[in-house]
């Protein structure tokens, strides 16, 4: 199935070409985590055709309810991270991404399983649009998952700690969807941080890590090896 790009906007279209450049990287044999999001859903095609097309033989550990629909609906062969052990290379979307390919994710909910997943892999490419490239990471609303048991209280702690942070007066907001709080794929809620400029990210996410109701943040850092970021004409550029 060959895509047709007429109808896209240009935004998506930078999104597919990012995606499409990133299956080049697979390679037959290989096991792969397949990340969440608009990006990630044009490289699970990409990857769909070019694995049907060429006959390859590669296993998949999805990191969304949504993407091994997706996937296992295109064909492509899907394991779980527990059997594979071990992934040659994630491909994943990002909501943000800076110069030293730190990212933040979690936009699309999934940032817990995304980072167990490309925790997992010798590899982690990003495929971006360039909307996603940033000087200094923050302006992204900041996703924590957070258990439901004592949730009020664990956003009263985030927020002591963001002020410990000298991040005082950012909002801590719990995400809905329509009228009920949102629910991750673990069934946990999501605590969005709207920080505005992350000074200090490293110190951050291990604090933010340690609140106990906290499951996981959505900083990403020293994980991804490099970023594609497609442009709306078809052109990619390669951080
Ligand atoms: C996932 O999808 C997320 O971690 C990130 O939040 C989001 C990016 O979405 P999109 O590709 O739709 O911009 O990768």
């Amino acid at each position: 199935m060959t895509e047709d790009t007429a109808d896209l906007s240009p935004a998506d279209r930078a999104k597919r070409a990012a995606a499409r450049r990133s299956v080049d990287f697979v390679r037959d044999g290989m096991k792969l985590g397949l990340g969440t999001g608009s990006t990630a859903v044009f490289m699970v095609r990409a990857l769909a055709e070019r694995v049907a097309a060429q006959g390859m033989d590669v296993t998949c550990v999805p990191t969304s309810e949504a993407t091994a629909r997706l996937a296992g609906g295109l064909g492509l062969r899907l394991s779980t991270l527990d059997a594979v052990g071990r992934l040659d290379l994630t491909i994943d979307g990002t909501d943000e991404f800076d110069p030293r390919l730190d990212l933040i994710k979690g936009g699309g909910g999934a940032h817990l399983r995304e980072k167990i997943v490309a925790t997992a892999s010798d590899r982690m490419i990003v495929i971006a649009d360039p909307a996603k490239q940033v000087a200094t990471l923050g302006a992204f609303p900041l996703p924590l998952e957070v258990v439901e048991f004592g949730w009020q209280v664990t956003r009263r702690l985030v927020a002591e700690l963001l002020a410990d942070h000298d991040l005082l007066g950012q909002t801590v907001a719990l995400r809905m969807a329509g009228d009920a709080p949102a629910r991750t794929d673990q069934g946990n809620l999501i605590l969005d941080l709207h920080l505005g400029r992350i000074g200090d990210a490293r110190a951050l996410s291990l604090a933010l890590n340690q609140i106990p109701g906290v499951v996981e943040n959505g900083l990403f850092l020293d994980i991804c090896d490099m970023v594609i970021v497609g442009h709306p004409d078809g052109r990619v550029d390669i951080h």
